[in-house]
């Protein structure tokens, strides 16, 4: 159980990475505070439990604020009857902020991490054009149902994409749920920690209830190459719905789609306070097998989550591992009415 003093408990751990002098506000930093190693022991009157300052959503080009109700359907047209929805990816480097202070040189999917979050209907036709502008080979692996040569894996098909190299994968959009599609290019696990991933919903034909949709995509960084992460988060910026909740209305069908694109540790998980939720593993079935406050995932596990908040106020949710809601993965929904 995680309490008020959650994230001045973590500061120890977060401030060694993060350049602070000069950066405390609300006079809660005195000479005293810091001891010679100029960890502090706390941020005891602090505006708020977590980082100090803000990571600037211009800077990095993306909000996790925004992305969260970000879904990207991208353009449809008629082939003979059939729906082809078609999309286009770059790979690009670029360094990101990922906690105030903290940069990370990441390579992305259109500039962002996660990459956009790519919404189809069940038996579409898809293309996804994508161009390599990075310095380095990638690829684009999708999970779903389709033949080998888009796949998206080196040595088969069209293999690794080269800078400045292209490919348009396509196939059917099947089955419905919720997926994900990362680069799959080796070191394997270097190139999805690095930012090349993203959430990847297929609707079922006859659609799912009306309901304010959020996209959840938990992630981590390892920002001193240990193969270990330093920071964790959903959607990159380590504490971004404990600075700003996620504003949701009371009484309402609230739908997540809660995607682990973690490396390096084997286990996530997301739990929500005083409340319960539906949970739909991998979405590809209409009945939820779990009425719960806590779920599981492994590496590359997903869920398609529904709750409603019956009172107004401020709910917590976070990694049920400890460490990682102490080092970023952590927020709030307030519910109004
Ligand atoms: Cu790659």
């Amino acid at each position: 159980m995680l309490g008020g003093s959650l994230a001045a408990a973590s500061l120890p751990v977060a401030h060694a990475l993060i350049p602070h002098e000069g950066l405390h506000g609300q006079g809660a930093a005195s000479a005293s505070e810091h001891g010679s190693n100029g960890a502090a022991p706390g941020h005891a009157g602090a505006a708020h439990r977590g980082l100090v300052g803000s990571v600037d959503p211009a800077v990095n080009g993306f909000d996790p604020a925004r992305t969260v109700r970000d879904f990207d359907e991208g353009r449809t047209r008629r082939v003979g009857g059939r729906l082809v929805r078609e999309w286009d990816l770059m790979a690009e480097d670029k360094e990101i902020e990922v906690a105030p202070g903290v940069k990370y040189a990441a390579w992305t999917y259109n500039g962002r991490v996660p990459g956009p979050t790519l919404r189809a209907t069940e038996g579409e036709r898809l293309r996804i054009n994508f161009v390599n502008g990075s310095d380095h080979p990638h690829t684009v692996h999708f999970h779903g149902i389709h033949r080998d040569i888009h796949d998206g894996i080196p040595g088969v098909g069209p293999g690794n994409i080269e800078p400045g190299g292209s490919f348009t994968y396509e196939f059917d959009a099947e089955p419905f749920g919720l997926h994900l599609y990362h680069c799959h290019s080796t070191p394997l696990a270097d190139h999805i920690a690095k930012g090349l991933y993203g959430a990847f919903i297929i609707d079922p034909r006859g659609g799912r209830p009306d309901a304010d949709e959020l996209v959840m995509v938990q992630n981590g960084f390892d920002t001193n190459f240990d193969r270990e992460n330093e920071i964790y988060a959903v959607n990159t910026v380590a504490f971004a719905y404990e600075q700003q909740p996620i504003r949701v209305k009371r009484g309402e069908l609230v739908r997540i789609y809660l995607v682990n694109m973690l490396e390096f540790d084997l286990l996530n998980s997301f739990h929500i306070h005083a409340n319960f939720f539906d949970r739909y593993p991998t979405g590809t079935r209409l009945e939820p097998t779990d009425f719960t406050d806590t779920v599981t995932q492994g590496q590359g596990q997903r869920d398609i989550l529904e709750l409603r908040f019956p009172y107004t106020g401020k709910y917590m949710f976070h990694a049920h591992v400890s460490e990682f809601a102490e080092l970023g993965w952590m927020g709030f929904f307030e519910v109004v009415d």
